[in-house]
């Protein structure tokens, strides 16, 4: 809550209260700490490293589109994390290609899909959205495109992801695992000071797919969606199913008729599961946030968690979920 709100709902004229001016300032200036849902920044999976870093950027008065930014970039380069950017998993044939998308509380967006050889997709789809008359770039032009830009081409398959990727040819089996090859992608929506929302989404996608597949992830509406009047939502899990949804610009529609974070989150996996007979195959997740800083998330199968940054806490929180 502003100060100015706090002081009028806490009716602070009437209460009749005596103590010095200087208390009562520094009291209230308390309560409206604590009463204060953002900066906040959340993020699919339990990327706590991730949403700090976003904290970090949004406790010191950044905007909500550069914590963001910085934010999934810790996962990028993360060589750990082999289901976005440096040491991503590759496809089939051993490519390693990223997607990434980001959209500023403005409304503007940008996304790159099937970039090879950078490893800070999400960076590339910002200086789509800021420099460019598009929305997105694919492949090829999307590399000339960061290499003119000043971005380093480099190798991103990893030793460990390549001997991963040669024991997984020895028997080509391709059924992705639930909360395993379909893990690991960051979503992220941050809040910053103003109350302004931004959001990105980046990932190698799914491992071992076939050659030039594109997912969820880079979609605006389907891994990314947010109006700052209203909110955003982000998505991970089978990316096919979350685009044949548009999974994220339908919670944010279900905000703005009045649903909460949690409430669209819900409808939005309820509405995948009855159009999917074989769901007990594919997990999908979904996170959203409100402008009020409420979060509400929501999965297929139990094993998701979200991250988040807020009243400078860093925490993970397992997400509700459908199966019994
Ligand atoms: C995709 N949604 O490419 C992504 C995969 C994912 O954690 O979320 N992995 O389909």
């Amino acid at each position: 809550m502003k100060r100015r709100n706090f002081l009028k709902s806490a009716g602070v004229a009437g209460l009749g209260i005596s103590v010095s001016g200087d208390l009562l300032a520094q009291s209230l200036l308390q309560n409206t700490m604590q009463s204060t849902t953002y900066p906040v920044a959340v993020a699919t999976w339990n990327f706590q490293n991730a949403v700090k870093k976003a904290g970090e950027f949004l406790s010191t008065g950044s905007s909500a589109l550069d914590a963001v930014e910085q934010g999934v970039m810790v996962e990028e380069a993360n060589l750990k994390n082999t289901t976005v950017g440096n040491g991503g998993a590759p496809d089939r044939d051993g490519n390693v290609t990223l997607d990434a998308c980001i959209m500023s509380p403005a409304g503007d967006a940008g996304s790159v899909v099937y970039l090879h050889h950078v490893e800070h997709p999400v960076s590339v789809a910002r200086k789509i959205m800021e420099e460019t008359p598009h929305v997105m770039l694919a492949g090829e032009g999307a590399l000339q495109f960061a290499i003119q830009q000043g971005f380093k081409k480099q190798e991103l398959l990893t030793e460990e992801s390549e001997k991963a990727w040669k024991e997984w040819l020895e028997h080509k089996n391709y059924k992705p695992i639930i909360n395993i090859e379909n893990h690991d992608t960051i979503g992220m929506l941050c809040m910053d000071e103003k109350g302004d929302i931004a959001g990105a989404c980046t990932t190698s996608g799914l491992a071992y797919k076939m050659n030039g597949r594109v997912g969820d992830s880079p979609i605006i509406g389907a891994g990314l969606f947010l109006d700052n009047e209203i909110g955003g939502a982000v998505a991970t899990g089978m990316g096919e199913a979350v685009m044949k949804s548009v999974g994220s610009f339908l919670i944010v529609e279900l905000m703005r008729q009045g649903k909460t974070p949690q409430e669209a989150c819900e409808e939005a996996v309820n509405r995948i599961v009855a159009k999917n007979s074989n769901y007990q195959d594919f997990q999908v997740a979904f996170v959203a946030m409100n402008k009020k800083g409420e979060i509400g998330s929501y999965c297929i199968h139990e094993g998701f968690s979200y991250a988040k940054f807020q009243n400078n806490e860093v925490t993970n929180n397992p997400s509700k979920f459908y199966t019994k």
